[in-house]
């Protein structure tokens, strides 16, 4: 019996170590729901799920809110017209910003693992777009 070959066979049988999913967020100047959007604007993952931010439209990129982050999460800060990839490991909930856009609203929301969006308390300190799209966000009727 080869004990490397046992642990990963033990590995792969267990509950909650399947493969990670892989989710594409286009970051863009129009799109369904307005002008300088996500899309999708909000994503439900599990720990270890992975998103990728598309450079659909110039000068956009995908940023931390270092209001809505998880304390111990690493921050994130790619830079216009950089398509990055972000593995979500920590459950929480996660803003995501266009650095440019900012004051326009252009966030969207990412949950990692269990929640209710509907209980997200945006600080009131976030500009006023950024309130009102979070705001449209976790009460939209989406579909994942
Ligand atoms: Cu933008």
């Amino acid at each position: 019996m080869q004990p490397t070959f046992l642990t990963a066979t033990v590995l792969t049988l267990l509950p909650g170590l399947a493969l990670s999913d892989t989710y594409e967020v286009r970051m863009l100047n129009r799109g369904e729901s307005g002008s300088m959007v996500y899309e999708p604007d909000f994503l439900a993952l599990q720990p270890g799920d992975i998103v990728r931010f598309i450079a659909t439209h110039p000068s956009h990129n995908a940023s931390s809110i270092p209001e809505i982050w998880p304390e111990d999460a690493p921050q994130v800060k790619g830079q216009i017209n950089e398509e990055i990839e972000v593995t979500f490991e920590t459950p929480g909930f996660y803003g995501i910003k266009c650095s440019p856009h900012y004051t326009m609203g252009m966030v969207m929301l990412v949950q990692v693992g269990d929640g209710d969006p509907g209980k997200l308390v945006v600080p009131t300190s976030l500009p006023d777009m950024v309130q009102d799209r979070m705001a449209y966000i976790v009460e939209s009727d989406h579909e994942y």
